[in-house]
Parts: structure tokens; C-alpha cells; sequence
């Protein structure tokens, strides 16, 4: 395998202003017929020959300006076909056939189900046709779709469709363009029998958008919220960044095979179901907002990703760092800001700290890779993010905005680099952004400690940075880190607004005086940066913010820092060998006050009282004890969960007396405070619980409460868990996304047997291993979500792993290595879990073939 390098670049040879691709689908076989213009870039390398990527495909001819060119004039391998001293402009014909009913890659056009569709980022459109599969190549498209009437009544691409006909023997035919230039990786195509919802959308300068979400038939009442998600995007974004829609329709088809979560080809987005289907009765609340979220984001790529593009791959993070900002915004903006923030963080801290800290770190611009599919990390998707709302902090919002707006100006239809970004910005907001520029370039997460010195109303704040090493990165240089801060007193009353403290050398000093007494500091407000805080307020400063903060985040995070510190101590008494701790009564009356004086924001109620994740305590050791850590954490929640009984049951029974469902803040916040209790209740089995949660499992009108009390269902003894597992999978046997979460349920049981039952469920009917949403739920389900197990000690959790990635690699390489990402982490585990681990790594190395799995592991692995 060939690995690429950044600093490698070279713009193309040849371009291609034109591209006509004719589709000939058959019942087994497609012919593609691709006509290009091409000609030399006057920009590009003096190259003779020219290379176009393709895999997996029978050429069948190959034609310059319609001539057909001889065995001499071009060389066809593995994975490009190279033409020979092509002339300096010229229209180039290559016919070919590919097999969509045998790719199971779901990479290039394949079959979901009845639908025939396509995915062609990063580099899927070479599975089509031989082309050069880059993104700075830009194109005008028209696209011919010819197919069987019966079997795909609906022929779609994008762009405007321009003409529609019969084509004889049953079969039909439509003709679609699109105006505006694109790279490859937007392409897109679909046929098949769909049904479809539709709508308008009416934009401030007058034009009526014509909006249609396809799914196959029987799905349409499943789509209602995707469409009004769509609109809210359309609005927001006409709103807040004053962009409105270009073309005259904008088309999602949802398909239940699908690797990611969804891709935004110009105006024909194609979507996983999972993203797509949201009814009360089917999915949670999560799910909904989940559904809105993506809605939003593949629409927002519109202009940043489609209009204005990547130049190379390496510049990922320019068009997706910059819309999961934008969708950020978006999702903060539709309600409970605070819990929408803390999840933000939580996804940094639980996620992209430990990829940092890992053999897979790299930065988020990174330099080299393997396989591009590897690098759609969270570091590129939500450290791109973060990085942005750094700049959106340091501008002010306004400015910001229209530094945005001048950026997508600047390189309307061009494909542009992360530093043309950058530049855009500076040159319209006037900052200085030098420095900053290193969050690009460096990886890692850095250590911002915070030490206070307080003498005669005086205090002196220093702050300090270091960053530990990366792979290939030994030495980091001072990042620019913004750190919000702001200054309680001993009553909770805030006597210094916030402040943003510019930290850009290792260590620098602020001093705030005219103070009546020793201040709290509240830090990283809002996490103003993607950093992890050294920070240490004692247990009565702690409880201090938490009650008073009227920051969320330092809100939230203050009532995670005081149960860390339980929790710390659990884990190092139970890996000692000694007996778990009792919390601290300050605990227990923080606690006490936050219950009696809860926030107006239920949702803030629920995630104040929920534990840290057992990721987030692992962050706080070099070498996690993943059993002490479970222990610990199941030891502080029985011990709230029995000193609150009481609370927790008032909790529950409030909840109780709701009406029927609907998605909104409010509503969401109840369920979510419910969710919490019964979670509490279980964790003591308290009296009728299990009747109670039986009972639920049965009558809920809506998913969120029904997974609620399978959950808290999922971990006990007795017959009501499987009861009602088994109801819930009669009832919902038809709806392959609900089966998902009865799979996930049962993978994340905390039971003895919980990898025998995983490896039955493999054989279960209702199991399918070419649909990566089925493999995530139970396979990932189970890495992720069942710490015990994954860990079980006779290593059968990493050898199941491991088996079924060797499995998974020959079929779907992209989800087999995105699976064995999860036996990286090794160095971070205690013996014997980490030798064991690492073994099952190298189980994996000797068992696959493609690049996508054995780059992972051999990141792993490396010394
Ligand atoms: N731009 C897309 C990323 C993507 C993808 C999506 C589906 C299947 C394979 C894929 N490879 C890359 C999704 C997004 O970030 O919006
Ligand atoms: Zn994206």
C-alpha cells in the first residue's frame, strides 16, 4: 500500500470541464459510458502520460475524440488505467461494467435493499468509471439513466432533471443536469421503486424549492420529521448566514445499507435510515435529535463542502470541521443550549481525548495516510469544530459570519486548502491568527493547569501549557488558548464577568484585585477550548459552582469533578485490593441541594446527576483498571441511588402523569430526568421497580420512555428483563432500526455470558452481517457499550472482536477497520488486559488483506 503525503501535492494534468455519463442499469450488470472534455491544466506537472484511478470494473473500450485507442496507446492494471501521450485537449470516451449486486464495499454503486445507489467520497467514483478520482478536478455533470420501468420506476442524480422517456422493451429512461461545477466524490446516483414525501420551501428572495425524501414504500410516515428538519436548516441558515438554496430541488433518498450517516452530493443527498426514520412510537428522543442534526449538516454542506471544496484529502476538515461548527450552531440555536453544549464536550473529552492520546493521533490537518477512509475521525470532524468556534470566539459572532461569507465568495467553485480558510478569515475580521494556525498542524490535546495565589484582595492567576508527545510529533510548540474565566465569591455571586484569558506561551500570569475575599475560579467556560484543565477547586469551591455557575458547562462539570474524585478513590482502593470508599456527605448535600433546587432545564437536572462514563473515568489514569473503574462507578450509584430513594421515586412517579408525546425541549428534559431514575432505581433493584419498568416496557406511547425501562430492565435478575426483551422483539420485528436497539440492549448486558450471547445473536436471523447499522448495534454495541464484557478476563470479549473483524475485512473493509480502531487503545489499559488486548490486534494483522484495516493495525502496534 502507498502512502500519501501532504506536502506531495501536485494539481493535476489534465482537467475535465465536462463530464456525460450514460447508465445502462442492467438486471445484474451496469454499462457506464463516460464522455469527458479534457484539457491540460496550464498549472500542472508536464506530464506524458495520465493516470485515471479505477478498481473493480471491466473496461470495455477506451476512445479519444472517437477514436478507439489500440493495446499501445493506454495500459489498464489493477487500480487505474494510464493513457498514453494523450493530446492537449480532447473529448475521451471509456466504456465500462461493474457488478452492483456483488459490492458489498457499499462503495461506488451498489444495492441497499430494492435500491440501487451510489457513495462515491473519498474515492468511491473510481469504482464507476476510470476518472481521476481527486477532489480539486471539478466538472460540470449531465447524467443519463436508462432501467427496467418495473424494478426502478424512480431514476434520480443530481441537478435539474432535463428529460424523460420510454426506451422500449419495459424500460424508461431520464436525463439530469447539473449547472454547477463539482468534484467526483459528489456524485450521485439512484433507481429504484420508492415512495416519497414532498414539500416546498420558499426562500426570502422568492424562489420555491420542491423538496422530496424518498424511502422504500411503506416508510413515508417514518419521514415527517426529516422534512420539517430540513426546512429549520433551510431557514437557519438563510437566517444566520443569509444562504439561500441554489437549485430548484433538493432531493434525499434514505437507504438502510449505508457505511456512515449520510452524504451530502449535491442536491441529491443519500442517507442512512438511521438518520432519516423518526416516529414517536419507533425512535427516541436522541434519535430525533439526531435526525435533525445530520439533516441540517449534509444541507449545510451545500456551501461549505459543495460550492467551495476540498483541493485534496488532507483538507477534510476544511468543509467538515467548518459544517459540524455550522450544525453546532444550528443544533444550540433549536433549544436547552447548555445541554446541547455539555454534549459537544462530552463527545471532546470521552472521544477525541483519548484518539489524541492514542497510536491514531494525528492532527486534524493531517499529513500523510494509507487509506482516506480512515481519517474521517472525530479529531478532523469535532477538533475542526472546536478549532472554528475558537476563531468564532476570538471574532465575535457577527464578524465571524461574515468572515464565513466572504470565504465562500472569495472561492466560489473552487477546491481550496485549510490555509485559504484561514487567510479568508484574517483578511476579513483583521485577526492575527500566526500563532493559531499550530491547532492545525499539531496533534494532541494540551494541559492547561491553573494555579491561584490570593493575598489582600488580590488575586494572581497563572496559567500554564504543555502538550504531551504524538506519534511522529515529540516536540509541540505553545498553542494560542483562549480560556474563558469569570470569579465567584463564597455566596455563589459572580464578582468578575467573564474574561477571555489569551494563553499563548507556556505559562503566563493575570491579576485580579479589588476582591473582597478569596474568589472561586470558574474556568473554561463553555470550553473555549479544546483543552484538558489541570484545575483543582477544592470539594466546597466545587459545590459552590455547581449550585451557582450560570455557565452549564462549569456547571455540569463542576458536579463531574466532585464525583471524580469518588470515583478516583474507588478505583485506586479497589485496585489496591481494599474496600471501596463511602462518597463524602458534601457529596451527598451537593446532591441533596441540586434535587431540592433543580435547574429550570430538566435536561441540565439529568446530565448534572448522571456519572461520569467510564471513558471519562479512564481519562483520569495512565494505566485504566477497567474492572476497578465498573466497580467504583457501580458503587457510587448504588450508594446515591440509596441515599435519594425517596427523590428518585418522586422522580419516576412525577413523570408518570405526562400526556401523549411530542419532540421538544421541555417534553424531552421530563423524559430524561425520568430516564435518570429509573437508571438510579435499577442500580439498587429497588421494590417494584421491575414491575413497574415490565409494565412501561408494554404501554410507553414512545420509544425514549419504552428504552428507558428496557434498560433499566437490561442488568437485572429475574424474568421480567427477558419478558420484555422478547415482547419488544415480537412487536417490532419488522422495524430493522428498533431491532438495532435490541440488539445493542442485549450487547451491552452486564451478564457473565454476555459474549456467548453476542456470539449467538450472530447466527440470530435477525441478524444481518452485510448491514453495517445491524454490525454497529451488536458488534460495536458491545465494544463500546459493555466495558465488563469487552474486557472479560479470559479475553473471549477481544478474541470475538477480532474473529469477526477478520470476517467483516473481506467483505466491508471500511466498517472491518473502523471495528478494529477498537482494539487500538491498548497501551492505555493495566495488566493483564493490555497484553491481551495487543494479542488480539495481532490476530487481526495476520488475518486481513485490505489497506483500510491493516493500517490501523499496524498504528496499533507500532512501537
Ligand atoms: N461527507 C460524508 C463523509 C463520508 C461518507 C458518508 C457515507 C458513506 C461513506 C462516507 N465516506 C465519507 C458525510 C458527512 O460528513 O457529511
Ligand atoms: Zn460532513
Amino acid at each position: 500500500p502507498q502512502r500519501k503525503y501532504r506536502a506531495d501535492y501536485q494539481p493535476p494534468a489534465w482537467l475535465i470541464d465536462d463530464v456525460e455519463l450514460d447508465f445502462d442499469i442492467g438486471s445484474a450488470q451496469t454499462h457506464v459510458r463516460a464522455t469527458h472534455s479534457v484539457r491540460r491544466n496550464p498549472e500542472g506537472p508536464a506530464a506524458e502520460d495520465w493516470r485515471l484511478d479505477g478498481r473493480d470494473m471491466t473496461l470495455v473500450s477506451v476512445a479519444i475524440d472517437g477514436r478507439r485507442l489500440g493495446e499501445s496507446e493506454y495500459t489498464c492494471g489493477d487500480s487505474a488505467l494510464v493513457l498514453h501521450g494523450p493530446p492537449e485537449a480532447f473529448t475521451l470516451t471509456v466504456e465500462t461494467r461493474i457488478d452492483p449486486e456483488h459490492n458489498l464495499s457499499l462503495e461506488g454503486l451498489y444495492r441497499s435493499g430494492d435500491i440501487l445507489c451510489t457513495q462515491c467520497e473519498a474515492t468511491g467514483f473510481s469504482r464507476i468509471t476510470y476518472f481521476p478520482d481527486r477532489p480539486d478536478v471539478m466538472s460540470r455533470y449531465v447524467t443519463r439513466i436508462t432501467a427496467d420501468a418495473q424494478a426502478h420506476p424512480v431514476l434520480l442524480s443530481n441537478g435539474d432533471c432535463v428529460e424523460t422517456g420510454s426506451a422500449g422493451a419495459g424500460r424508461h429512461y431520464a436525463v439530469f443536469e447539473d449547472p454547477f461545477v463539482k468534484p467526483c466524490y459528489l456524485f450521485a446516483l439512484v433507481a429504484g421503486d420508492l415512495g416519497v414525501l414532498r414539500d416546498s420551501h420558499t426562500t426570502p428572495s422568492g424562489r420555491t424549492i420542491d423538496l422530496r425524501l424518498y424511502t422504500e414504500h411503506g416508510n413515508e410516515d417514518q419521514c415527517a420529521h426529516a422534512m420539517a428538519s430540513l426546512k429549520q436548516a433551510m431557514v437557519w441558515d438563510e437566517a444566520t448566514y443569509g444562504l439561500e438554496y441554489d437549485l430548484d430541488s433538493y432531493a434525499i433518498v434514505a437507504v438502510g445499507s449505508f457505511n456512515m450517516g449520510a452524504m451530502e452530493n449535491k442536491s441529491l443527498n443519500v442517507f442512512n435510515t438511521a438518520c432519516i426514520f423518526a416516529a414517536p412510537e419507533t425512535a427516541t428522543d436522541d434519535d430525533f435529535a439526531l435526525v435533525r442534526d445530520v439533516v441540517a449538516h449534509e444541507y449545510f454542506h451545500n456551501y461549505t463542502g459543495n460550492r467551495v471544496t476540498c483541493r485534496d484529502w488532507f483538507q477534510l476538515s476544511l468543509k467538515e470541521g467548518l459544517t459540524v461548527h455550522r450544525e453546532h450552531q444550528f443544533a444550540i440555536d433549536q433549544g436547552s443550549p447548555g445541554v446541547t453544549r455539555i454534549e459537544q464536550v462530552r463527545a471532546i473529552r470521552e472521544v477525541q481525548f483519548p484518539e489524541d492520546a492514542g497510536p491514531r493521533a494525528h492532527p486534524v490537518r493531517p499529513e500523510s495516510y494509507v487509506e482516506m477512509n480512515n481519517f474521517y475521525t472525530i479529531t478532523v470532524y469535532h477538533k475542526g469544530a472546536e478549532l472554528i468556534r475558537m476563531m468564532e470566539a476570538m471574532a465575535g459572532r457577527d464578524a465571524f459570519i461574515a468572515g464565513v461569507r466572504h470565504y465562500l465568495a472569495k472561492h466560489d467553485g473552487q477546491a481550496v486548502t485549510i490555509e485559504d480558510f484561514v487567510v479568508a478569515i484574517e483578511e476579513s475580521t483583521g485577526l492575527d491568527l500566526a500563532q493559531f494556525r499550530r491547532w492545525y498542524a499539531q496533534a494532541g490535546t494540551p494541559r492547561v493547569g491553573v494555579q491561584t495565589d490570593y493575598r489582600e484582595g488580590a488575586l494572581a492567576l497563572t496559567l500554564t501549557q504543555s502538550t504531551p508527545a504524538t506519534p511522529g510529533q515529540p516536540d509541540k510548540a505553545a498553542f494560542d488558548i483562549p480560556v474563558s474565566v469569570a470569579l465567584f465569591d463564597e455566596a455563589g455571586r459572580m464578582v468578575r464577568e467573564p474574561e477571555v484569558l489569551r494563553l499563548d506561551t507556556a505559562q503566563a500570569e493575570w491579576c485580579f484585585d479589588g476582591l473582597a475575599g478569596e474568589p472561586t475560579v470558574s474556568a473554561l467556560r463553555g470550553f473555549t477550548a479544546p483543552v484538558r484543565l489541570d484545575h483543582a477547586p477544592d470539594d466546597a469551591a466545587l459545590a459552590r459552582l455547581m449550585a451557582h455557575d450560570s455557565d452549564p458547562v462549569c456547571r455540569w462539570d463542576a458536579a463531574q469533578s466532585l464525583f471524580l474524585k469518588t470515583l478516583v478513590a474507588g478505583v485506586a482502593a479497589r485496585s489496591g485490593g481494599e474496600a471501596l470508599p463511602e462518597p463524602s456527605e458534601r457529596l451527598f448535600e451537593a446532591i441533596a441541594h441540586l434535587l431540592s433546587n433543580p435547574p429550570a432545564d430538566r435536561a441540565l437536572l439529568a446530565a448534572m446527576l448522571t456519572l461520569p462514563s467510564v471513558a471519562r473515568i479512564g481519562e483520569e489514569f495512565d494505566a485504566i483498571d477497567i474492572h476497578a473503574v465498573c466497580a467504583a462507578r457501580d458503587h457510587l450509584k448504588q450508594a446515591i441511588a440509596t441515599r435519594f430513594l425517596e427523590e428518585f421515586e418522586a422522580l419516576r412517579a412525577d413523570h408518570a402523569a405526562l400526556q401523549a408525546y411530542v419532540f421538544d425541549v421541555e417534553e424531552a428534559g421530563r423524559r430524561r430526568v425520568f430516564r435518570l431514575a429509573l437508571d438510579y432505581l435499577a442500580a439498587v433493584d429497588a421494590p417494584g421497580l421491575r414491575e413497574c419498568a415490565l409494565e412501561l416496557s408494554r404501554t410507553a406511547d414512545n420509544m425514549t420512555d419504552r428504552m428507558a425501562a428496557l434498560e433499566a430492565l437490561r442488568d437485572l435478575p429475574g424474568e421480567a428483563r427477558d419478558t420484555a426483551l422478547a415482547e419488544f422483539a415480537e412487536r417490532w420485528a419488522d422495524y430493522p432500526l428498533v431491532m438495532d436497539k435490541w440488539l445493542r440492549l442485549q450487547a451491552g448486558t452486564r451478564r457473565a455470558d454476555s459474549v456467548e450471547q453476542v456470539t449467538a445473536l450472530l447466527d440470530d436471523a435477525r441478524f444481518d452481517f452485510t448491514n453495517p447499522n445491524r454490525v454497529r448495534a451488536l458488534l460495536g454495541g458491545f465494544a463500546r457499550g459493555n466495558p465488563a464484557g469487552f474486557h472479560r478476563a479470559d479475553s473471549g470479549g477481544y478474541t470475538l472482536i477480532a474473529d469477526q473483524v477478520v470476517r467483516l475485512d473481506a467483505l466491508n473493509p471500511q466498517l472491518a477497520a473502523a471495528l478494529a480502531g477498537l482494539l487500538t487503545p491498548w497501551r492505555r489499559h493495566a495488566e493483564p488486559e493490555a497484553s491481551a488486548m495487543r494479542a488480539a490486534l495481532a490476530r487481526v494483522g495476520e488475518g486481513v488483506h485490505s489497506d483500510n484495516t491493516r493500517e490501523i493495525v499496524e498504528a496499533g502496534l507500532a512501537e
